[in-house]
C-alpha cells in the first residue's frame, strides 16, 4: 500500500490552470510536461494524476486517487462516496434554468409538465422534487443550450458563468438552482500517514489563501 497522496486534477479545461497553480503555491514541485498523465512531486509525498473531471469522483471513491479537485457541480451530480474537505474559491459558476427569451416566467412551478434538457439530471431532479414540480428531464451530454431551438426540450438547465452562451442561443436565465466552485474531495479510506499528509496540505492551502486576503 502506497503512502503517498495521489492528487487527481483535470487534464485540460476550466479547472486545470488554477488547480496546478494552487498545488505549486503550496510549494509542491512537479514536472507536468505536455501529454503527461502522471507526475511525481519532487518535494512532497504526492503524485499528480491528470484526468477528465467527470472521472475524478469515481477514482477518489475507489481510492485509486486519494484527493481530487473538481467543480462542486460534478462532485454533487456524480454522488460518489467521498468527503468534500475544502472549498477552493475558483471556477465559480451556477447551475441555472433557461427558457426561450420573451417567454413569461413567474416561478419554477411554470415548468410543471414541461421538458428540460440537462447534463445534471440528479441535481435538477432533486430541485424539481423539492419544489413539487413534475417535469420531464432529457439528459444530454453537452451543447445543452441548443435543445429548445431544435425542439428537443422546452427549457434547459446548465452551467452559467457570464450568461453569454444562454443569450447567444436565444435563452434567458430564470432561476439559479445550485451555486458551485472548485472543491477538494478526499477518499474515505486514507491511511493515518496519508491523512497526516492531507492535513499538512490543507494547512498550506489555508496559509496560501490567508496570504491573499
Ligand atoms: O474534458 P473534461 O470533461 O475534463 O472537461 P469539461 O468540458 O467537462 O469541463 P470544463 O473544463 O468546461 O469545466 C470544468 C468545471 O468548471 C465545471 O464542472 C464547472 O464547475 C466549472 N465552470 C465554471 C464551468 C463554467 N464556469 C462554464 N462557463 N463549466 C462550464 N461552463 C460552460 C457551460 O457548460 C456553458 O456551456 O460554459 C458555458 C456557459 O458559459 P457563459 O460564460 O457563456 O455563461
Ligand atoms: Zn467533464
Amino acid at each position: 500500500m502506497t503512502e503517498i497522496l495521489r492528487i487527481a486534477v483535470q487534464k485540460s479545461g476550466r479547472l486545470s490552470d488554477d488547480s496546478l497553480k494552487l498545488i505549486k503555491e503550496c510549494g509542491i514541485r512537479f514536472d507536468n510536461g505536455a501529454g503527461k498523465l502522471r507526475a511525481p512531486a519532487a518535494n512532497f509525498p504526492a503524485e499528480i494524476l491528470f484526468l477528465r473531471d467527470d472521472d475524478i469522483p469515481g477514482y477518489v471513491e475507489d481510492g485509486v486517487a486519494h484527493l481530487g479537485i473538481v467543480g462542486e457541480n460534478v462532485a454533487v451530480e456524480t454522488a460518489r462516496d467521498v468527503d468534500t474537505v475544502y472549498r477552493l474559491g475558483f471556477s465559480k459558476c451556477r447551475l441555472s434554468i433557461g427558457i426561450p427569451r420573451g417567454e413569461k416566467y413567474g416561478s419554477i412551478k411554470d415548468l410543471h409538465g414541461k421538458s428540460i434538457a440537462t447534463s445534471y439530471p440528479r441535481i435538477l431532479g432533486k430541485y424539481l422534487q423539492d419544489n413539487e414540480v413534475e417535469a420531464q428531464i432529457h439528459e444530454i451530454g453537452g451543447s445543452v443550450e441548443i435543445a429548445p431551438s431544435i425542439g428537443l426540450a422546452e427549457a434547459v438547465c446548465d452551467i452559467v458563468s457570464s450568461g453569454s452562451t444562454l443569450l447567444s442561443n436565444g435563452l434567458q436565465e430564470v432561476e439559479t438552482i445550485f451555486r458551485s466552485e472548485a472543491v477538494m474531495i478526499a477518499s474515505r479510506n486514507l491511511s493515518d500517514t496519508q491523512q497526516s499528509h492531507l492535513d499538512q496540505l490543507l494547512f498550506r492551502i489555508k496559509s496560501v489563501q490567508a496570504a491573499k486576503n
